[in-house]
C-alpha cells in the first residue's frame, strides 16, 4: 500500500486526498473531477523564488482547485506535448564570427548537434524545441531590459539570420520560442524617454505616482524610483526595468502587434513569458493578481486566434498551487515548475525516495499533462551540476526522473555536459564547452567571459566520444523519450518498493508501459519488490531494457491493474537508472 511508504504526515494528507479524488469519480459533478481541499504546503529554508527569498506562506493556504488524474493527449496537433526543449543564451553557445559572442549564425552550426532532424543517427542530443533567452536589442549582456521589440540584438547578428535560424531550425524538426518581456521595459526604450517629456502620450505606458507612495515589494526591496521628472515610477525587479503599465489599451495593443509581427512575419512558435505572475499590480498586492489572470486570458484566446498551435510557457516562480491556475483557465499552455524541480534536486542530494515519490505524484496529478514544464534548473539558479556537489551519478539520476516523469523537458544548455557554476548570474551563463581547444572551441578570440576551467576535460567532443559519459546518457535518455508515448504523455503511477532508496514507477499509454526503477541510495539494492493498488494495464508481461540489463522475470498484472509484489530479480546498484517496456507474453 501506498501509505506503508510515507514518512511525512504532509504527504499522508496529499496522497489521501490524491486517492480520493482518482477512485470516487462517482462523486464528482462531472465526472472526472472531484473538489477538495487544499493540503497545505511545508515550506522548507530551500523554498525560495527569484529573488532568493521564502516563498510568502500566506499565498499557500488559498482557495479550493480541482484535481484530476492525467488526462491522454489528444491527436490534436499540440506538438508542446511531446516536445523536449533546450534552453539557449545565444551570447553563451557559439561564437561564429570571431568576435566572442555566441550569435544566431553560431547556433545555426550547432543546430547538428541539437538535433540533425535524422532519427536514424545518435551523435545529436535529440531536442525538439528551443527556448531563446531574450533577442531582442538591449544595454545589458543578457537582454531582460528591451529597448526595441522588432528587432534582434546586433552581437547576435540581422533580422535575416535570425529568419535563417528559424527555417534551419524548422528543417530539423525543431521548434523555436523566444523570450517575451513584457513586465517591463529598458529605461533606454523610446517609450520610457518619451514617457518622460510632459504631456507625452507614452506617460501612461509606465505606473506614475506624483508622491513616493512608500511602500516596497514583495521581499521588501524598493519598487518606486524617482525620474528626471520629478514624479515616481513603478520598476519591481531593477531601476533600469520601469514596469510597464498593463493596464492602459493602448500598451495591450503594442504587446499584441508586437506577438503577431513574431508569430506571422517572422515565423517563431510561441513565447517564454518572462515574470508572467507580475504583469499587473492591484497596489500592494505585486504578484498573481485577478488582473494579471484576467489580461493573460485575453492574452491566450488572442495569440490563439492567430495561430492555434503557437505557445506561451510562463516563469509563474511560485509554489505549483499558485502556478497551475494559469494553466487550468486557460491563460498559458504551460508553466515551470519550479517546487518540482527543487524537490527533484534536494530529495537526490538527501536520497530520499519516498519523498520524491510523494512529490512527483503530487505535482504530476495537479497539472493536466502537458501543461507543466519540467526542468532541474535554469539561467537565474546555481546550475545542476554544482548543486549536486559535482556527482555525477546523482547528475544522471535527476536527469532520468525529469526526462521518464510526466511534465514538458526543460534542458538548460551545458547541463548535458555539466557544465558548474554559482552565485552571481554570468557564472552560469558562461560558454558552453565545444572542445578541448582554446576558449573551449566557443570563439577563435578572447570572448565575452571565460569558460569554466574544466573544459579540456569536459566538452562536448570527449562526451561524445566516450559512450558511459553525462551527454551520452542524456542522448539514450532522449532517444527512449522520444521514441515512447507513455514516457511523453502517459499516466503517471508511482510504485511502492520495499527499499527506501528506490524510486519506481510507471508510465502508461494507451498502446505501451514502461517500469523505471531508480536507486538513489548509496548502497546496492537486492530482493525489492514492487507494488501498486492500481493503474497498470492487465497481463503477464516480460520486460525489455531500454535501459539496463536484460533480467529473467515475469511481471503479472491482475485484472484491476495491481501490482502484487513484484520481486525485482537482480541487484540494483548504487545510481542505477533501470528502464524496461512491458512486452505482453500471449496467452497459450
Ligand atoms: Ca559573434
Ligand atoms: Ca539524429
Ligand atoms: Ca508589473
Amino acid at each position: 500500500m501506498i501509505s506503508r511508504r510515507l514518512n511525512k504526515p504532509v504527504f499522508l494528507l496529499i496522497i489521501l486526498t490524491l486517492v480520493s479524488a482518482c477512485t470516487a469519480p462517482q462523486s464528482s459533478p462531472n465526472g472526472n473531477a472531484v473538489q477538495v481541499n487544499e493540503p497545505v504546503l511545508t515550506l522548507t529554508p530551500t523554498d525560495v523564488d527569484e529573488w532568493g527569498q521564502p516563498l510568502n506562506a500566506q499565498t499557500v493556504n488559498e482557495p479550493v482547485i480541482t484535481l484530476t488524474p492525467t488526462d491522454v493527449v489528444q491527436e490534436n496537433g499540440e506538438w508542446w506535448k511531446t516536445a523536449v526543449f533546450y534552453q539557449v543564451f545565444v551570447r553563451g553557445f557559439y561564437d561564429s564570427n570571431g568576435d566572442g559572442i555566441g550569435d544566431f549564425r553560431g547556433l545555426i552550426q550547432k543546430l547538428d548537434y541539437l538535433n540533425d532532424g535524422n532519427p536514424e543517427t545518435a551523435t545529436d542530443l535529440g531536442v525538439t524545441a528551443l527556448w531563446l533567452m531574450p533577442i531582442h536589442p538591449s544595454p545589458s549582456y543578457h537582454g531582460y531590459d528591451v529597448t526595441d521589440y522588432y528587432n534582434v540584438n546586433p552581437d547576435y547578428g540581422t533580422m535575416d539570420d535570425f529568419r535563417e535560424l528559424i527555417e534551419a531550425a524548422h528543417q530539423r524538426g525543431i521548434k523555436v520560442i523566444i523570450d517575451l518581456v513584457i513586465n517591463h521595459t529598458s529605461t533606454q526604450h523610446t517609450w520610457f524617454k518619451q514617457a518622460l517629456e510632459s504631456e507625452s502620450p507614452f506617460y501612461d505606458y509606465y505606473i506614475w505616482q506624483d508622491e513616493n507612495p512608500g511602500y516596497s515589494g514583495p521581499q521588501g526591496q524598493v519598487v518606486w524610483h524617482r525620474a528626471s521628472n520629478g514624479k515616481y515610477y513603478y520598476a519591481l525587479f531593477w531601476d533600469q526595468m520601469p514596469d510597464l503599465n498593463l493596464k492602459n489599451p493602448a500598451v495591450k495593443e503594442e504587446i499584441y502587434q508586437i506577438v503577431r509581427f513574431w508569430l506571422e512575419d517572422v515565423g517563431v512558435d510561441g513565447f517564454r513569458l518572462d515574470a508572467a505572475k507580475h504583469l499587473i499590480e492591484e497596489e500592494t498586492q505585486q504578484e498573481n493578481t485577478a488582473l494579471t489572470h484576467e489580461w493573460l486570458a485575453n492574452f491566450y484566446a488572442y495569440y490563439k486566434s492567430l495561430k492555434p498551435q503557437a505557445i506561451t510557457v510562463g516563469e509563474v516562480w511560485a509554489n505549483s498551487f499558485e502556478a497551475v491556475r494559469y494553466v487550468r483557465n486557460s491563460e498559458m499552455d504551460m508553466v515551470f515548475n519550479f517546487d518540482l524541480a527543487r524537490s527533484i534536486l534536494s530529495n537526490i542530494n538527501d536520497r530520499d525516495a519516498i519523498s520524491l515519490s510523494n512529490t512527483l505524484t503530487f505535482e504530476t496529478r495537479l497539472f493536466p499533462t502537458g501543461s507543466m514544464g519540467v526542468f532541474l534548473t535554469n539561467h537565474d539558479q546555481d546550475r545542476v551540476m554544482t548543486v549536486l556537489m559535482k556527482d555525477i551519478d546523482k547528475a544522471r539520476l535527476a536527469a532520468a526522473v525529469y526526462l521518464t516523469s510526466p511534465g514538458v523537458p526543460f534542458i538548460y544548455y551545458g547541463e548535458e555536459i555539466g557544465l558548474t557554476g554559482q552565485g552571481d548570474h554570468r557564472n552560469i551563463r558562461t560558454p558552453m564547452h565545444w572542445s578541448s581547444e582554446r576558449m573551449a572551441g566557443f570563439t577563435s578570440t578572447t570572448p565575452w567571459i571565460f569558460p569554466k576551467m574544466d573544459y579540456p576535460e569536459k566538452n562536448v567532443q570527449k562526451q561524445l566520444e566516450d559512450p558511459e559519459s553525462l551527454l551520452r546518457f542524456y542522448i539514450n535518455l532522449l532517444r527512449i523519450r522520444n521514441q515512447s508515448d507513455a514516457l511523453q504523455t502517459g499516466q503517471f503511477i508511482p510504485l511502492s518498493s520495499s527499499s527506501p532508496s528506490i524510486l519506481s514507477y510507471a508510465r502508461v499509454s494507451q498502446n505501451d508501459q514502461i517500469l523505471i526503477l531508480l536507486n538513489l541510495g548509496d548502497q546496492p539494492q537486492n530482493g525489492v519488490t514492487l507494488r501498486s493498488p492500481e493503474g497498470l494495464k492487465p497481463g503477464r508481461y516480460r520486460l525489455q531494457p531500454l535501459a539496463g540489463r536484460l533480467i529473467d522475470a515475469i511481471v503479472s498484472v491482475e485484472q484491476n491493474g495491481s501490482l502484487d509484489d513484484f520481486e525485482f530479480p537482480e541487484t540494483i546498484a548504487a545510481g542505477d537508472v533501470l528502464i524496461y517496456q512491458f512486452i505482453q507474453i500471449p496467452e497459450s
